[in-house]
Parts: structure tokens; C-alpha cells; sequence
């Protein structure tokens, strides 16, 4: 079954990811990869960092001709500003002088990173803590994206607010309808920003542009949905099978994300059960199926036959360029946080890496149900399952 690690520092060499568990002879070609590095650069509200990098996937091992061997995938993104650090990052030898960061940004992992490691430099945490760390991430969910494509499953990530503008869309629209609501608004706000909804992304942007005047940062929530999935994913009956709760958790280690809601979440709460429940139907032509999505397509920690809809609110970005009050930890005196460089606002880029790490979580689930080691063996077993599942009666 999949799983993955990730290594590697912002400023330092580059990124690596190791990925195990992948089904051999799965076709693939480097823009499956390069294409979503080369996304998640982008995005209306980002820092100067993008500018100084292309983002490039360096095959180490697992893929052979084109296709995945069933050996560990490794891969290599470099970071091309490590040139201008490479002093400063260096393995072994400590510069003669070297500015350490002694105040903690509000907001960000330096303080508590700084205790929990007890680290003197505060760039040993941030180094490691920085959401540069999602283009080695991003590799594992491009492959679970074209392993679930074979499924004839499709996820989406997009932004559904930023700023507190949030979106106007009708319910349940299909990926395709939000992909063409989000490049008719990109193209009108003539920003690159994942929003569908063109009357309002000017808005956005003028949002972004306010906060680069006032040296401040924005965050926003992001909304990933697929295309139907079979019922039946993830398991209801131990707590940590629940695929709800994986998909939870592996939303909310994507950095700067605060809170995670499935389907209509919080308004659920809210209503009374008969207003809110998903009822359920069948037809011959589509079997059993619902008219309404407030489960956000998941019923028991399983998917329940409807699209996944999963929110996901991140905060605004840490280094804030007006400064925020902060102290001095080698003589604890009050001062204002200082800023280098960063981006004012990454919910688009976000929205694209979640869609990437629910990718991957759904591939997972495809995995534990369907099998693992060659491609066509999970595939045949999943023909056999919807056969089942189409005909399902007690
Ligand atoms: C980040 C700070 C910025 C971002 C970075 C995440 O980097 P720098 O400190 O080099 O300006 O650009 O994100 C990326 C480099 C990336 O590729 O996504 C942080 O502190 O989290």
C-alpha cells in the first residue's frame, strides 16, 4: 500500500520524496509530474522565490521505459536557490559569520520548534517547517492522480475563499463546470487565483493587492471534489480505517491548514436530521444513489457511492512584512518580528497540493480494497466490484 516520506530543507540542496507501495506498470510520462510542479508555482499572491525556481522532477528509481517497476519511486526536486545559500546551508562547515534567527514569527513553527529541538538558530526549524516542503509532497498525489485516472476517478482542488470572499457557485457542480467557472473568472480577474466564480474574483484579487500595500497576508479556504467514487472505501469498523478520518489528517499536515470540514460539516450540526440526511434512492440505470451531498460523499468512515466534497480553511501566511510583536529569545526582550521575503497569499497553490494529498489518500483506500502489485490485477478486481456493487441486494 502507498506511503511516503518526504526530505529535504527550503533553502538546502532540495527535496526529496521516497514512495513505496506503488503498483507496478503504471504508464506515466515526466509531465505527469513536472506539470504539477510547474501548477503549484503558481498563483496570484506569491513571493519572489517562485521566480528564482523551476520546479523539475528528477527520476532516482522505481520508474523504468515509462512505467513504475513496483521498487520504491524515488525523486529529486532541486532547489535552485540554494546557490545563494549555500554557505549558509552547508553540511559541515559553519560560516565565520552567520546571522541566526532569534525572534519567532507569531503563527509560524519557530518558536515552538525552537523548544522542541532546542535549537539556538530558529532557521533550523522554519528551513524544514516551510511549505516548499509540498513540492516533493505534490510528486506522491501526481502519481495517485494518474493511478486513480485509470479508475476513471478525477479530483479537484480549487479556492473557495479568500479574504472572506467566498465563491458563488450552484451546489453539486461537477468538476468540469468548476473548472470552466474558474478559468472564465482567472481570465476576467487576469489572475491566476482557482476561483469559480468571475464576479467576484476581482474582488479577490483587490483583496491580495490591499494586503501587499499594507504589508500584511491573507488565507482562505480551499475545496477539493471528485468525480463519483464507488461505495465502499474505508471501513467503519476501527476508528483509524475510517477514511473521513484519514483524509482529516492528512489535510490538516498540509501547512498553515486550521480546520477541515467534510460535506456540509458545521452546518450539518446545525440542522435537524430529517432536513440534512442524504436520502436514498435506486435506479436500474445508476443503482443506488442520493440527490443531496451534505455527507460530503462519506456515510460510517466509507465512501457512499456520491463525489467527496472536503473543505479545508487555511490561515494567513506567518511572515507578515509590517511585523507582529515577538521576543527576542537570546535576551527575551520585546521587538517586532523582521521579514525577508514571502508570499502574501498561497490558497491557490494550496488548493491544487490538496487536491494532490486527497489523491493520494484515495489511492490508498483503492489499494486496501482492491489489492496491490500490478496495475491490471487492482483493476480487474474493481471490475468485479462494481458488478457486485450495481447488483447488491439482501
Ligand atoms: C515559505 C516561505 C517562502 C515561500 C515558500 C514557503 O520561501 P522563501 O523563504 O524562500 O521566500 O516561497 O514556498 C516555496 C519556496 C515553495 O516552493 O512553495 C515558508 O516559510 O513556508
Amino acid at each position: 500500500m502507498l506511503r511516503f516520506l518526504t526530505a529535504g530543507e527550503s533553502h538546502g540542496k532540495g527535496l526529496t520524496v521516497i514512495i513505496d507501495g506503488v503498483p507496478s506498470n503504471i504508464k506515466l510520462t515526466p509531465d505527469d509530474f513536472d506539470n504539477y510542479l510547474a501548477e503549484r508555482q503558481k498563483g496570484y499572491g506569491r513571493g519572489g522565490r517562485q521566480k528564482i525556481e523551476t520546479d523539475r522532477a528528477e527520476i532516482i528509481s522505481g520508474i523504468r521505459f515509462g512505467k513504475t517497476t513496483g521498487a520504491p519511486v524515488s525523486v529529486f526536486i532541486k532547489n535552485k536557490d540554494f546557490e545563494n545559500w549555500a554557505q549558509k546551508m552547508d553540511a559541515w562547515q559553519r560560516p565565520s559569520s552567520l546571522e541566526e534567527l532569534n525572534i519567532p514569527r507569531p503563527g509560524h513553527a519557530d518558536l515552538s520548534g525552537g523548544i522542541r529541538y532546542n535549537h539556538k538558530d530558529f532557521r533550523n526549524v522554519l528551513e524544514r517547517a516551510s511549505a516548499r516542503e509540498t513540492a516533493a509532497r505534490i510528486i506522491t498525489g501526481a502519481l495517485a492522480v494518474k493511478f486513480l485516472k485509470m479508475f476513471d476517478v478525477e479530483v479537484f482542488g480549487f479556492t473557495d475563499a479568500i479574504a472572506g470572499v467566498s465563491a458563488q457557485y450552484p451546489k453539486q457542480s461537477s468538476i468540469k463546470d468548476i473548472k470552466k467557472l474558474a478559468a472564465e473568472a482567472d481570465a476576467a480577474s487576469q489572475a491566476q487565483l482557482r476561483f469559480p466564480d468571475k464576479n467576484n474574483s476581482s474582488n479577490v484579487k483587490a483583496a491580495i493587492d490591499m494586503a501587499v500595500k499594507e504589508g500584511d497576508t491573507l488565507g482562505g479556504v480551499l475545496k477539493i471534489i471528485t468525480s463519483k467514487l464507488p461505495p465502499g472505501l474505508g471501513d467503519y469498523t476501527q476508528w483509524d480505517k475510517k477514511l473521513d478520518a484519514k483524509l482529516a489528517m492528512a489535510l490538516m499536515s498540509l501547512q498553515a491548514v486550521k480546520g477541515v470540514e467534510i460535506g456540509a460539516g458545521f452546518a450539518y450540526a446545525a440542522a435537524t436530521g430529517s432536513s440534512m440526511h442524504d436520502e436514498i434512492f435506486y435506479s436500474k440505470k445508476d443503482g443506488y444513489y442520493r440527490k443531496t451531498n451534505n455527507s460530503g460523499g462519506i456515510e460510517g468512515g466509507m465512501t457512499n457511492g456520491s463525489p467527496l466534497e472536503i473543505k479545508a480553511a487555511l490561515k494567513p501566511i506567518s511572515t507578515v512584512l509590517k511585523g507582529l510583536k515577538s521576543v527576542n529569545v537570546k535576551n527575551k526582550k520585546a521587538v517586532k518580528t523582521v521579514y525577508e521575503r514571502s508570499d502574501v497569499c498561497a490558497v491557490p497553490a494550496a488548493a491544487l497540493i490538496a487536491e494532490t494529498i486527497v489523491a493520494a489518500e484515495l489511492m490508498k483506500a483503492f489499494q486496501e480494497k482492491f489489492g496491490s502489485g500490478d496495475i491490471d490485477y487492482i483493476l480487474s478486481n474493481y471490475e468485479n466490484y462494481k458488478k457486485y456493487v450495481k447488483k447488491y441486494r439482501v
